[in-house]
């Protein structure tokens, strides 16, 4: 059996990926570790694992009317995963129309199959992998607001060093 590894994403603008970027740029001095490539971050909302071929093309098929009601999170704060050591950028708080966002994504994909992990929801854009210090910096440059009226989804494939990403499908924007 063939599979794809496969997510569902909000993906930036390319001028707030150089924002983001310029979020990393600032703490690695203090944390460590290696930046993500700009045009890789992304905030993902449901990572699905490895699918089969058959029902990734069913969800690419699917996924450009899956229409998100449109929203905005905050990119307000660093964190840390200190376990995976990530540094990360995100939201203080999960916005309430985000959190029911990842919920239907979630209850909808349930119907092929896929459960949700058992883990709450954690928005967060990755920025560093292999931090040396599992600490936030504690400044913070300017908020910046992620105004999304998509998602995307995304396969992934290993390669050494890092991992490869390709848009396969993404949903409309609602209509105005
Ligand atoms: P991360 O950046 O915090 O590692 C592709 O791997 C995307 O799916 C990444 O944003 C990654 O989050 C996320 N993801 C969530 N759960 C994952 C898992 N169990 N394995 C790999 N990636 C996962």
């Amino acid at each position: 059996m063939s599979t794809v590894r496969l997510f569902f994403a909000l993906w930036p603008s390319t001028r707030l990926a150089a924002s983001l970027a310029g979020w990393a740029e600032q703490a690695r001095p203090l944390t460590g570790g290696r930046a993500m490539r700009t045009e890789t971050l992304h905030l993902t909302l449901a990572f699905l694992g490895p699918v089969d071929t058959a029902l990734a093309d069913e969800l690419a098929a699917a996924t450009p009317d899956r229409r998100l009601a449109p929203g905005d999170v905050a990119m307000e704060r660093y964190g840390v995963f200190s376990r995976q050591r990530i540094l990360w950028a995100g939201p203080a708080d999960t916005p309430a129309g985000l959190q029911a966002a990842h919920d239907d994504l979630w209850q909808w994909l349930g119907g092929y199959g896929l459960a949700a992990p058992p883990q709450p929801f954690r928005p967060h854009v990755t920025l560093l992998r292999n931090i040396v210090h599992a600490h936030p910096p504690e400044e913070t440059p300017a908020p910046l607001t992620w105004r999304y009226d998509r998602m995307v989804l995304v396969a992934s494939e290993s390669l050494t060093g890092g991992s490869r990403y390709r848009v396969v499908a993404q949903s409309r924007p609602r209509d105005p």
